[in-house]
């Protein structure tokens, strides 16, 4: 009889014949639906992760896997070489639906981020006239844009960072949420940009101050420097909103998004960007292999669809301050600080008994809700924006049950 796989087998092979570059619960997932998956031995958990918001719109939407399928059918990959029957129809759904002028499709985030890093210089040296090879770049400590050698290079994060040297030069890092430090950061000449996260995810959920994003914005405005807004992980209705730059009426000069903007179902990414920004990158100066294939630009827009269509935005928002309020009502010392927006929330759990954010994990997975810790005492709360609301409600009793099991 054909081995029956085991989660425990598949753990194995994981362990024997994959890279050990992460670290993950040990639960092997086989299914998933909505907000829900399901592990090999067919135990159901509430995903409370949503593979770090890229299932905003459920595991496996119809309409989205139904979108992939049929493409995937017809016609997968043709390269740039050529044009395809799919890309122009989504680039014009897109641009028009964040107000830019055009969109180059990547995708992956890291992609994105770097393809932003390229255009932010590229328009320092031909529109601002910053001394080529000088450009810099402004970004903020605890940043999180991606794990290539570049991205790194701007990180302040010894886990992300450390042994991958020689680094990439041209970066200046101020602290997150200081707009004085920004002010500073400006007066020097050769800044090309300010990159930023609305809200620093891999930091742990961090928001900043009411306001922070505007202003940073028109300071950039005044100094003639490109604001740059990575909404990977904030944007596609996540916080609340479509963009959480949308909060405050912020227009990024370049929008990153990801993860999301495909679903989870497929690698797609993006930058937005208006003409004088955007046409500085000439034919045959950037690209990559998959970016734009017509799978990408099928799921994409079904992808977004599905976002306004079930009001995913305004779902998140409304749950959103359900969780918060819930949470600040269990009556446990092991809970420290709740912070978030919309459906992006992290809780800082106080080790208590010696049990930490991983002990509270494993014990909501046991109890049927998975989330994952962060920098040791953050459990991030990202559900997908698809959890009715009777099923927050049993996924709430679970956390609550799950933390107060602790004493
Ligand atoms: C991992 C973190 C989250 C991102 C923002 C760009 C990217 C990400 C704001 C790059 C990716 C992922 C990467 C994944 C885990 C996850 C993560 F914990 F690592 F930092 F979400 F917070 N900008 N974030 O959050 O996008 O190239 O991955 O498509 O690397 O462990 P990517």
């Amino acid at each position: 009889m054909a081995d029956i796989l085991t989660s425990k087998k598949a753990m194995d092979l994981e362990y024997k014949y994959g890279a050990h570059n992460y670290h993950p619960l040990p639960i092997v997932l086989s299914k998933g639906e909505g907000a829900k998956v399901w592990d090999l031995e067919c135990k159901e958990y509430f995903d409370f992760l949503s593979a770090y918001s890229a299932i905003n719109q459920g595991h496996c939407h119809p309409k989205i896997i139904g979108a992939m399928t049929e493409q995937a059918r017809t016609l997968t990959l043709t390269s740039r070489g050529f044009h395809n029957d799919a890309l122009g129809l989504y680039e014009k759904y897109i641009t028009e639906l964040f107000g830019y002028d055009k969109v180059l499709p990547m995708n992956t985030g890291a992609e994105a981020d770097e393809t932003a890093i390229k255009l932010a210089r590229r328009w320092a040296y031909d529109v601002k006239g910053v001394e080529h090879d000088m450009a810099k770049i402004i970004v903020c400590a605890d940043n999180f844009h991606g794990r290539t050698i570049s991205i790194i290079s701007m990180s302040t994060d010894p886990e992300s960072k450390a042994n991958f040297g020689p680094y990439t030069p041209g970066f200046i890092v101020i602290p997150y949420n200081d707009l004085n430090a920004l002010e500073v950061a400006l007066e020097d000449p050769n800044v090309a940009a300010f990159l930023v996260e609305p809200i620093q995810g891999e930091a742990g959920v961090v928001v900043p101050d009411d306001g922070y994003l505007k202003k940073a914005s028109n300071m950039c405005k005044d100094n003639n420097v490109l604001f740059i807004a990575d909404e990977v992980q904030t944007g596609i209705a996540r916080t609340g909103r479509m963009l959480a730059c949308d909060y405050e009426n912020v227009h990024p000069d370049i929008l990153i998004l990801g993860k999301a903007l495909s679903g989870g179902a497929y690698p797609v990414s993006a930058v937005l960007a208006d003409d004088e920004i955007m046409l500085t990158i000439k034919p045959g100066q950037h690209g990559s292999t998959f970016g734009g294939n017509p799978v990408a630009a099928r799921v994409a827009i079904a992808a977004l669809k599905v976002v306004e269509d079930e009001g995913l935005a305004e779902n998140a928002e409304k749950l959103g301050k359900v969780f918060r309020e819930r949470m600040a009502s269990i009556d446990s010392d092991m809970i420290d600080i709740i912070r978030g927006k919309g459906l992006l929330n992290a809780v800082i759990i106080k080790p208590k008994d010696g049990k930490t954010a991983m002990d509270v994990c494993m014990k909501m997975a046991e109890n049927g809700v998975l989330a994952k810790p962060t920098h040791e005492h953050i459990i991030r709360f990202a559900p997908p924006l698809v959890i009715t609301e009777e099923q927050f409600a049993e996924a709430m009793d679970i956390i609550e049950n799950t933390i107060l099991s602790f004493g």
